[in-house]
């Protein structure tokens, strides 16, 4: 794995400590060495997991440009004002629809440049899915650890990459923006499936109103009744909200809604949401590991054996797996 130099263990706890004692680079370092997944990030987070938990992790996504960076500067312009410190995590899905989207992104935030509790990163979504989880988990716990106590993670909607920072987040944003208008429908039921507070941004533009109204339709519509089998720790159907994040109307309504939304110590749905992110995370990461092993030198051939006799239907699926999982550890 890409760190250079011997003993991972040492610059993990240098790392750590610098980032503990307000080292913003020490901070950045450590992003980074996450972000690449080496030994130095997993060192670090030993030390600092710990001391995470205090943080309110907030996901917001959405469609393309519906407004998702310009609403993230609004909410960070907003808790400034209030003197809290906040973290931003940016997931650039390196998509060609997103690619130019950076830069703007870079440009809006400067306001905050020099503000040092205001703290701006942005990740690749590069791997397999569950690693993106892993690892804007990993990222936001360190953030969590420096003290910064509302993390927001912006993340593009088109697919899996909500839902795995869905699986980051104690709480998930969803936006939309009026003119999608009539492929509401089509796109947006499992976006809506994440959400738990839906924003409908662009509030100034014509059809705000209307689109607002759709979603609760919607909401109502794919909300899970009682006893239907649905275990997921989201009990109260998603309020909609709107907001025009260009000029802040409605941004402090919603971080209203986001505090309450803030989970806390002692009661049952927070710590129910927290499991089921201790699950997706520790299930990635362990997937991760079973692959990495099962690939490496060692057992690489055995592997492709393996999967090349389910492929010719000498070996069924559920026995190979089986198989491999005897190969490891
Ligand atoms: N009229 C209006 N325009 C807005 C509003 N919020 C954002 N915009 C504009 O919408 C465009 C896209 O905004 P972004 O904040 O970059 O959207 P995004 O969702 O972050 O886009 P991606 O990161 O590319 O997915 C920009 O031109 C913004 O100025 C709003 O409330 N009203
Ligand atoms: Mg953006």
């Amino acid at each position: 794995m890409g760190e250079p130099g011997p003993e991972p263990a040492a610059r993990g706890r240098e790392l750590a400590e610098g980032a503990l004692a307000g080292d913003r680079r020490a901070t950045a370092r450590l992003l980074t060495a996450i972000e690449n997944r080496t030994p130095v990030a997993e060192a670090a987070l030993r030390i600092l997991y710990p001391q995470a938990g205090q943080a309110h992790i907030v996901g917001i996504t959405g469609p393309p440009g519906s407004g998702k960076s310009t609403l993230v500067s609004a909410l960070i312009a907003n808790v400034r004002e209030a003197g809290r410190p906040v973290a931003v995590i940016a997931v650039d899905p390196s998509s060609p629809i997103t690619g130019g989207a950076l830069l703007g992104d870079r440009v809006r935030m400067q306001a905050h440049a020099g503000d040092r509790d205001v703290f701006i990163r942005s990740m690749a979504a590069r791997g397999h899915a569950g690693g993106l989880a892993a690892a804007t988990g990993a990222a936001a716990a360190v953030l969590d650890a420096c003290g910064f106590d509302l993390i927001l993670i912006e993340t593009v909607g088109t697919g899996q990459s909500e839902v795995e920072v869905a699986a980051a987040a104690d709480t998930t944003v969803v936006l939309e923006a009026p003119e999608m208008g009539d492929e509401v429908q089509a796109i947006k039921a499992g976006l809506l499936e994440v959400a738990d507070i839906v924003v409908v941004n662009k509030g100034d533009r014509p059809g705000a109103q209307r689109t607002a109204a759709q979603l609760r339709a919607m909401l109502v519509a794919i909300a899970p009744r009682p006893g239907d089998g649905d275990e997921r720790p989201r009990p109260k159907r998603p309020e909609v909200l709107l907001t025009t994040a260009s000029t802040s109307v409605g941004v402090p309504e919603l971080l209203a809604v986001l505090d309450r939304h803030r989970p806390t110590d002692h009661d049952s749905g927070s710590a129910a949401a927290r499991l089921a992110r201790a699950e997706a995370q520790v299930w990635a990461i362990a997937g991760d590991r079973v692959r990495a092993q099962l690939h490496d030198d060692r057992h690489r051939e055995a592997t492709e054996a393996t999967l090349r006799a389910v492929a010719d239907h000498e070996l069924d699926p559920y026995a190979a797996a089986d198989r491999l999982l005897g190969d490891v550890q």
